[in-house]
């Protein structure tokens, strides 16, 4: 044994087991053991082959990433698999589980490529905001072709195994127990070398297509991936891997490939809700789903695209009809896109069953209802499933707005009632805030999660405040962006200046395709309870009262041509008299200051959040911006950009944002998100 590296022997086949776990991250440790192993089997004249092989549930998942903010130590990946090339012995890279980033480079360093069934493939690092850095650029066109390594390395593409062997990422699927047949095979291949860095480069066509295709709103590390691509084959292959080495130590250290990593352990850490919650998650087998609208139809998607039953109730059979139809389409679409295969499909369909009746939801581990957005609706509801549901069974409500402790004081088991908030649309968006009302117990929290994890979905756990963590913040957001139609800037210029912050889409391009209608009869609602000290801009009413619901009316904050948003004169007309009426002289505002305001308003109502205890980690606000509101990713979320900036200038921005807001918000004290000027990078 050699650090994290052991060599156990087969004959004269050297086994050399990679043992890190987790997922065998290749970490200094690991580099060093490896090279130190090498040396030992290939010293030793005996051996007359190798197998790499990974212990425990994966192969190599990828560099140690948590080692990249630092000088990376020796021996570095590149070092350990030129000893491989330079050996006189085949090496067999034996892959399972994960063979991700350096991991999978590290098995094109290796002569052979055996994999597990269900192993996964590929060079992610794109999505860290790097390029593959130890050959990975080079080497996979030689197997694949340019076309298709820059389509893979541009989207950090995971490839599952049979689908490798098509593409030649691995050059077989063991049949039988992976050790053995990797022993086999190095045992056969005895004195054969064959290096893919010494293979020719393919033609193949549609390079420029490809290049197009990955260049459409890249960031710039990508198109670094891509131009290290086109240059494998036609330059020196030593070239080719130095200037791929050289761009990544520069991506690794730079502010967008830190604020991904940031946003890669924040994801991880919000999966685990809270730290202190020691209790496991009941086993849930039978789901119930109330309500056949979008949210209803969608989640009982998901659930049977996880490969579970599901009841799905609706008290309209007109309504239930079309979910039912709604959830036929969606699971046709995930097999049409390859997301599951026929028999799948099949299957999911087997397990949905419809009905009108309540009492069908007798025997369910799990409900989640999904009914109209109204209290005294959701109250009733559950009042009535006390006498249906099993005693021990979890309920879940997916509102986005209501007070679970209000919902959950009609049932008598309010332990057992947490809120399960879905992004719509429920099967493909993976954001799901888990929300813990004043009763909630430990073990549906845990179990709330559990569910999360069994749906594919990233979990993030959260108080039972208003709009919860994300429409809290996208509320302040809003608001922030309708201030600035008042005081000068138009729909167009506010979703230009923000999507050229990096959003998916700008606040009021999103509003039209959400519809305004929904918002304009939850003010109405709320009216009695807005302070009436409060700013309150009455530009959207102005829209629905013209009819102009959004993009399914044709016209909204902006005008529908073709299904494209055109600005509308109608709307400026509209908005300058709003500014009138309330005696704003409108002025013009500078281009930077429409993110500077709208950010300094999500990083104030964020601050909020996290003292009141609505979020438990700065991280966790970061996780729901990006994942389900079209928060840049890149800039590691509202949070992370926030530490970057300079603190005097945002603490100013923040309390003029909630200075604007109305006498009754306060600036938030920014040092709660680890604001303090020191994360600067
Ligand atoms: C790279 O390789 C660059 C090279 O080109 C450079 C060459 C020199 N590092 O996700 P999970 C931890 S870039 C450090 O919950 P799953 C993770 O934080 C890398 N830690 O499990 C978690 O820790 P904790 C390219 C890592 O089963 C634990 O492992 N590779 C790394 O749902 C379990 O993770 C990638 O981008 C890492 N690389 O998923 C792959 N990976 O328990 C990144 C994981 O303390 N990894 N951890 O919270 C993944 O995609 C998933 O982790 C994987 C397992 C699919 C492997």
């Amino acid at each position: 044994m050699t650090g994290q590296v052991h060599i156990e022997r087969e004959r004269d086949v050297a086994v050399l087991v990679i043992d890190n776990p987790p997922v065998n991250a290749g970490s200094t440790d690991v580099r060093r053991a490896l090279m130190a192993a090498i040396a030992t089997v290939t010293a030793d004249a005996d051996v007359k082959g190798a197998v790499l092989i990974g212990a425990g549930r994966s192969f190599i998942a990828g560099s140690d990433i948590r080692e990249f903010d630092l000088p990376l130590a020796p021996p570095e990946m590149p070092q350990v698999i030129a000893a491989i090339e330079a050996a006189a012995i085949p090496f067999v890279a034996a892959l399972h589980g994960a063979a991700l980033g350096g991991g999978y480079e590290l098995a094109l360093g290796c002569d052979w490529r055996l994999a597990a069934p269900g192993t996964v493939v590929g060079l992610p690092e794109t999505t860290l905001g790097i390029i593959p850095g130890a050959g990975g650029t080079q080497k996979l066109p030689r197997l694949v072709g340019r076309p298709r390594a820059i389509d893979l390395i541009a989207t950090g593409a995971r490839v599952g195994a049979d689908e490798a062997l098509g593409l030649g990422m691995i050059d077989a699927i063991a049949t039988g127990d992976l050790r053995q047949d990797a022993v086999a095979l190095a045992a056969r291949v005895a004195g054969q070398k064959r290096r893919v860095i010494d293979m020719a480069v393919p033609d193949a066509p549609g390079l420029d297509e490809a290049i197009a295709r990955a260049s459409r709103r890249a960031r710039p590390h990508v198109i670094h991936a891509i131009d290290c691509v086109r240059m494998a084959g036609s330059v020196a292959a030593a070239d080719g891997l130095a200037q791929e080495r050289a761009l990544f130590q520069t991506l690794r250290i730079a502010p967008e490939a830190r604020a991904l990593r940031h946003i890669f352990f924040a994801e991880r850490d919000a999966a685990r809700g809270h730290p202190d919650r020691a209790a496991r998650p009941l086993p849930v087998d039978r789901f119930g789903v109330i309500g056949s609208g979008t949210m209803g139809a969608g989640i009982a998607t998901a659930i049977l695209l996880a490969g579970k039953p599901v009841v799905l109730i609706d008290s309209d059979a007109a309504a239930l009809d079309r979910g039912l139809a709604a959830i036929t389409a969606a699971l046709e679409e995930a097999l049409r896109r390859g997301k599951i295969d026929a028999a799948k499909a099949q299957a999911a369909r087997a397990n949905l069953t419809t009905s009108l009746d309540l009492a069908a939801l007798s025997a369910c581990d799990l409900v989640i209802e999904a009914v109209f957005e109204d209290l005294d609706i959701k109250r009733d509801l559950v009042a009535r499933l006390d006498a249906i549901l099993r005693p021990d069974a979890i309920l879940a409500t997916n509102t986005s707005y209501l007070d679970i402790d209000a919902m959950a004081a009609a049932t008598s088991h309010p332990d057992r009632v947490i809120g399960m908030h879905f992004f719509s649309p429920a099967h493909i968006m993976k954001l799901l805030e888990i929300v813990r009302a004043g009763q909630s117990s430990d073990l549906a929290m845990a179990t709330g999660f559990g569910v999360a994890r069994m749906l594919g979905k990233q979990p993030v756990e959260a108080g039972n405040s208003f709009g919860f963590i994300g429409n809290r913040i996208y509320a302040a957001y809003r608001a922030a962006c309708e201030f600035m139609l008042e005081d000068g800037a138009l729909p167009q210029d506010i979703d230009a200046a923000l999507q050229e912050f990096g959003f998916a889409m700008g606040p009021f391009a999103v509003a039209d395709l959400s519809g305004l209608d929904i918002a304009w009869r939850m003010r109405r609602a709320r009216a009695h309870l807005r302070d009436p000290a409060d700013r309150y801009v009455d530009i959207p009413d102005r829209l629905c009262e013209a009819g102009r619901f959004g993009r399914k009316t044709g016209a909204g904050y902006y005008r529908y041509e073709d299904g494209k948003p055109r600005p509308d004169p109608e709307v400026e007309a509209m908005i300058l008299a709003a500014s009138r009426d309330r005696g704003i002289a409108r002025a013009p505002l500078a281009k930077g200051d429409i993110p500077w305001r709208a950010m300094a308003a999500i990083v104030n109502e964020a601050a909020h959040v996290l003292s009141e205890g609505v979020a438990i980690r700065p991280g966790d606000i970061d996780v729901v911006l990006v994942n389900g509101y079209g928060f840049p990713r890149w800039t590691g979320g509202p949070v992370h950009w926030a530490r970057q900036q300079d603190v005097a200038a945002l603490t100013m921005a923040c309390a003029r944002a909630a200075r604007m807001t109305g006498p009754g918000h306060v600036p938030a004290d920014l040092k709660v998100l680890g604001i303090t000027g020191d994360h600067r990078s």
